[in-house]
């Protein structure tokens, strides 16, 4: 295991980090902005190194200032978390050359996974189902684009490859419009992602956003655990998130579950990833694969035991997975609430010092946090400041719980969006299982 490693983040995730860390003995080192010294992981590392301002374009997304941090310290090993640089393959790749090792997958992976193109002639080629679209990119002879969006069948979606997440994308109803939506699509691609490359699919009109956690070792094996389901989202950010999925059968998960591995054996995939699908009518779609730690980790982890950072560590270091698919079982629901300093009716962010917090607590409750009181919620970052987790035997008891707890956390001081999770998790259709993508936002009447 290392000696010593850097944590390239902050908020809840460094310290989730961090954690794991001591579990395993190995030292951690805290880099931080000059609007982040009071962070509690900072507070609790073997050291720690100011990168920079404020500004996350200054600090956590400066990678010659992270290298030096890993060089001054004598660190072996840079963890990335989630957002900032944990998907940048150029940054992966300068950590390798810099002589130290990126605790994620190989460079040459994100870069095909970052390229959305490259990514579903990949899965498509190990069998993972994909949604019928252009099968690459859309080229300049226009008859030719034409006839294509005719054989998949209007509507369509026009996506740029180096797009994700909710950008860079453009529904098209009907062929009248569809080089128009092309042509603003692929400007606002150059613009945003440096690379105007577009792509084709089938439009899913009221999917659910279903997703397969995986992990891969160096040593060719590679295993699920499972799935959760993101549909309760609004504007691309997730809101509250499950897993399992409701109404996914077990011959459903295996059957996904295994194709998603056997394409993690097919391109030599290393560390954690995460298949995202659309699921509708019964069908998967894939649609993009994550190569880091996802914010939603841990519900996967309440189901499965399994201590998906850690893994991440011991995969890193050269170690073979400590599962295999068999020792993997499904252990009732879990499910997750994202808690964000923000107004719970307009979302505007709500930075400012916490005045009181008392977490939640009782069987079944995880707080994934690092406020405490007297923290000062910085406006420089996303204004996620923690997650609550319910486990239970059934989905019904999951929700219970976290109704309760929900009910019992106080957070004063700063707004947040607990009275809006409280409405979600009492909501009939919630309760239900099986929402999709657009519930929350028709809820919300946006
Ligand atoms: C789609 C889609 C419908 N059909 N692709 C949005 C984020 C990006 N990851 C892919 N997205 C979508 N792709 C096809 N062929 C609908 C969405 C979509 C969506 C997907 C997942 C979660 C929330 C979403 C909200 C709006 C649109």
């Amino acid at each position: 295991m290392f000696e010593k490693i850097v944590i390239a983040n902050r908020g809840e995730i460094a310290l989730r980090i961090l954690r794991a860390c001591r579990e395993l003995g190995v030292k951690v080192v805290a880099v931080h902005s000059e609007a982040d010294r009071d962070l509690k992981h900072v507070r609790l590392a073997d050291e720690s190194v100011c990168i920079g301002p404020a500004a996350s374009l200054d600090s956590y997304l400066n990678i010659p200032s992270l290298i030096s941090a890993a060089e001054v310290t004598d660190a072996v090993a840079i963890h990335p978390g989630y957002g900032f640089l944990s998907e940048n393959a150029d940054f992966a790749e300068r950590v390798e050359e810099s002589g130290f090792i990126f605790i994620g997958p190989r460079p040459e992976t994100i870069r095909m996974m970052g390229d959305k193109i490259t990514a579903i002639e990949a899965m498509k080629a190990s069998g993972v189902p994909c949604v019928p679209g252009s099968d690459g990119p859309i080229d300049d002879d226009d008859k030719k684009t034409i006839r294509l969006a005719r054989e998949i069948g209007y509507p369509i979606i026009v996506k740029a490859a180096g797009g994700g997440g909710g950008r860079g994308m453009r529904v098209v109803h009907s062929e009248a419009t569809l080089l128009n939506a092309i042509s603003l699509t692929k400007a606002e691609a150059a613009a945003a992602f440096g690379n105007d490359t577009l792509y084709m699919e089938k439009f899913l009109e009221n999917p659910r956003h279903v997703e397969f956690q995986v992990l891969a070792d160096e040593h060719g094996q590679a295993i699920h655990l499972a799935e959760r389901d993101c549909s309760m989202q609004r504007r691309h950010q997730k809101v509250v998130e499950e897993a399992p999925a409701p109404g996914i059968t077990a011959e459903q998960r295996q059957r996904i579950g295994e194709r998603c591995a056997e394409a993690c054996r097919k391109i030599g995939y290393r560390g954690a990833g995460t298949f995202e699908f659309l699921f509708e009518n019964d069908e998967f779609y894939f649609i993009e694969m994550n190569t880091r730690v996802q914010v939603e980790h841990p519900v996967t982890e309440m189901i499965t035991g399994v201590d998906i950072v850690k893994e991440q560590l011991r995969i890193a270091a050269g170690e073979k997975l400590s599962y295999t698919q068999n020792d993997i079982r499904i252990n009732g629901h879990a499910i997750e609430c994202r808690l964000n300093a923000e107004d719970p009716k307009n979302f505007m962010p709500s930075p400012g010092a916490i005045t009181q917090y008392h977490p939640a607590g009782g069987p079944g409750i995880r707080v994934e946090t690092h406020i405490y009181n007297g923290y000062y919620v910085p406006p420089y970052y996303d204004s996620m400041i923690g997650k609550l987790i319910a486990h239970g035997e059934t989905r019904e008891s999951a929700l219970a719980r976290m109704r309760a707890a929900l009910g019992e956390m106080v957070i004063d001081g700063i707004k947040t969006n607990i009275p809006l999770q409280l409405d979600i998790i009492s909501d009939a259709g919630f309760a239900a299982g099986g929402v999709n993508i657009h519930y929350l936002e028709k809820k919300l009447g946006l």
